[in-house]
């Protein structure tokens, strides 16, 4: 069957696209939908088209397989025979109408958009840009600086937005094709879309924008290159700026950076799939216990919250559970700030949080999500009496960041119901959970964290038991490192400046200043006594932590935060000076490439070592982790992949 098909009735065409999963614009999907706009034109009894599709969604956009491969039937070509049909066509858009799928929405005549609908153009976040008119055309329909926020950060606005900016031309009320037919016949033909002015180009300060986007894109080039095809499209006429996009989203989508970006793409979401074959039943997650309301216990509450669950949060007094729910009420707070809930909402979620001292309180629980204090003796307390007081079918989860999962499980009778689950802080906005498989956990287990990634919206990636399962082991490791480069004549200010010239968000020493160096302290000393004597160590981080330097919370770590932003401290680089003279190095300067080159060196060696032992399923996983949970930058596309690259 072809993937578009076409009936007429009364004079209409209804063009429907059918190709899941989400109506990408494949070879085949462009080659039939280029036959259906040849039929319209040569029909004369046809007097319009309904553009629409089948299954859940409008066009997601090309088809990112083929992104850097030959693109003949060329999309733009038939969205210039749509727009120049003798005949007008409105595009009905359900789900999302993304990238190229917008692009073939915007050639349409007109648009009208289910309520629910979103509208954007993601291209950059796949290192390339709109290739088929949509920097052309989104400015003639929508103010410049809207298309300017949706196309170089390519995020989606909403049905309503859409409308209010000018995008689409109505929302559907009742019923979105017959009223994508009622709004054909009061659709003016009007001035074609392209011999219209961009709108309110005037009002940009181009430099100020561009200035902005550099810093903000952390050397992602995409970003900047839409900008320059916005610029070309309120500069140039408007063949020409078709022309000037053409070669730029040619030239883009072979890049590294393009296939680094489609190589995460599919990487996110391939992670987790081994969850989600399972067979078993996962848990019932409408009402969920978290045990401990501290910053991580909180967070994971909110996100559960978010999700729609009841949670019931206990802790150890009344007082604690009393900051527990303030918590969780100012992390709602600042979420409604952000737009995530409206005040009902707000209202809502914290209606379904109730706060008790009593593990009495978790049986209708079938998942217990532990995050108190890391420290093995309490955690297996906790264990203990959960698996004392819950029914059998019950998951117990801990979200440990290193310890060992199977020594948790061990002081329960069910080992196959415990699991880790590993949250990133903030627990409610980092997309990451690893999901930590002990030797005994079961399939239910286990199809219950594929269950709460879905639920949650989050990234799930397996792994199995080891000191920091993936992601910290690999953090471990680089971190040591950078240690130990501090030790031979690196600072703490030239580490971090060459791993934000790569495109972390943040280097090393600002992030540990910011978690805070005592959570690292204690795992260093608790692994003090099985240190193998030779083993090198470099104790810069123990002595900043013993003069009470404990990171941003104390207003001192390895920078000075006296002014509230990092400042470099001649008391650190004097500890390092003194560490490097009692380890006997010769200091030396480093360049930005050679740090840059160890951190990678030391990423890539031990996520060699985590895939040869079995503790990640695949390499990819690795990239997913360290993109998604520790500021790698995305489109560098992840250590693993630039072994491959
Ligand atoms: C573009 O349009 C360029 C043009 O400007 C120029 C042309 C000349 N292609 O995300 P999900 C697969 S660039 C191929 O889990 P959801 C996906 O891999 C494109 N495959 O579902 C997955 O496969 P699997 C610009 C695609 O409901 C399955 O579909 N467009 C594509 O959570 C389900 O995906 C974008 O960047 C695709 N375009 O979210 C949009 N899209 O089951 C990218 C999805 O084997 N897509 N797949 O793992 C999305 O943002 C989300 O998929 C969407 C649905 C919101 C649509």
């Amino acid at each position: 069957m072809q993937p578009v098909t076409m009936h007429v009735r009364e004079g209409i065409a209804h063009v429907v696209i059918d190709s899941p999963p989400v109506n990408a614009l494949s070879q085949p999907v462009r080659a039939s939908l280029a036959d259906a706009v040849a039929r319209v034109e040569q029909d004369s009894q046809i007097a319009g088209v309904v553009l629409s599709c089948a299954g859940r969604t409008f066009v997601a956009g090309a088809d990112i397989n083929e992104l850097g491969a030959p693109l003949t039937p060329y999309l733009p070509d038939i969205l210039a025979d749509i727009a120049a049909s003798r005949v007008p066509w409105v595009a009905a858009i359900k789900g999302t109408a993304l990238g190229g799928g917008l692009e073939l929405a915007m050639a349409c005549h007109g648009r009208i958009a289910e309520p629910s609908a979103k509208m954007g153009l993601p291209e950059v976040s796949l290192g390339i840009l709109p290739g088929a008119g949509g920097t052309v055309r989104l400015p003639r329909l929508v103010p410049m600086t809207t298309a300017i926020t949706m196309i170089t950060a390519g995020k989606p606005i909403d049905a309503k937005a859409a409308l209010d900016a000018g995008l689409v031309d109505i929302l559907a009320e009742t019923d979105l094709l017959s009223e994508a037919e009622a709004l054909l016949h009061d659709l003016p033909m009007g001035i074609p879309l392209l011999e219209r002015p961009v709108r309110d180009a005037d009002a940009i300060d181009w430099d100020a924008e561009q200035k902005t986007l550099r810093k903000k894109s952390q050397g992602a080039q995409a970003p900047l290159e839409a900008l320059a095809a916005l610029h070309d499209a309120a500069s140039l006429s408007a063949e020409q700026a078709l022309a000037a996009e053409r070669d730029r989203f040619l030239r883009l989508a072979v890049s590294d950076q393009s296939r680094a970006l489609r190589h995460v793409f599919f990487a996110e979401r391939a992670a987790g799939r081994s969850l989600r074959d399972l067979q078993a039943e996962p848990a019932d997650l409408s009402c969920v216990g978290v045990i401990g309301g501290g910053t991580m216990g909180a967070g994971i509450a909110v996100a559960l919250l978010l999700a729609g669950s009841q949670v019931i949060l206990v802790e150890r007094d009344e007082a604690s559970a009393a900051k527990a729910r303030t918590r969780v009420d100012e992390t709602l707070t600042a979420s409604a700030k952000r737009g995530v809930i409206d005040a009902s909402g707000h209202a809502a979620a914290l209606d379904r949080l109730k706060t008790a001292q009593d593990y009495g309180a978790l049986t209708d629980c079938q998942l217990v999500i532990e995050a108190v204090f890391e420290d093995m003796a309490l955690k297996r307390e906790v264990f203990a009496r959960l698996d004392a007081v819950m029914p059998a079918s019950a998951i117990l989860a801990t979200n440990t960041s290193y310890l060992d999962v199977d020594a948790l499980a061990g002081t329960t009778a069910h080992p196959d119901r415990v699991l880790g689950l590993h949250f990133f802080a903030p627990a409610h906005v980092m997309k990451l959970l690893e999901v930590v498989r002990g030797s005994a956990t079961g399939p239910r287990a286990l199809a219950t964290a594929g269950a709460l990634a879905r639920h949650l919206r989050k990234i799930a990636v397996v792994a199995c038991v080891c000191d920091g399962f993936i992601g910290n082991r690999i953090m471990n490791a680089y971190r040591n490192d950078c240690e130990f480069m501090l030790e031979e004549g690196a600072l703490p200010q030239q580490i971090d400046a060459a791993m934000e010239s790569f495109g972390f968000a943040m280097g090393i020493y600002k992030v540990q200043d910011l978690s805070g160096l005592d959570i690292a302290w204690a795992q260093r000393k608790a692994r003090a006594a099985t240190r193998p004597a030779d083993e090198r160590y470099a104790h810069i981080a123990d002595r900043l932590c013993e003069a009470g330097r404990l990171g941003r919370k104390t207003g001192r770590g390895f920078y000075d935060y006296s002014d509230g932003k990092p400042k470099v401290d001649p008391e650190v680089t004097a500890i390092i000076e003194e560490e490097s003279a009692k380890a006997a190095r010769t200091r030396r300067d480093f360049t930005e490439r050679e740090i840059i080159d160890r951190i990678l060196t030391v990423m890539q060696a031990e996520g060699q070592a985590i895939l040869d032992e079995g503790i990640a399923e695949s390499a990819d996983d690795i990239d997913v982790v360290m993109i998604t949970g520790y500021g790698f930058p995305r489109h560098k596309g992840g250590p693993m992949w630039l072994t491959r690259g």
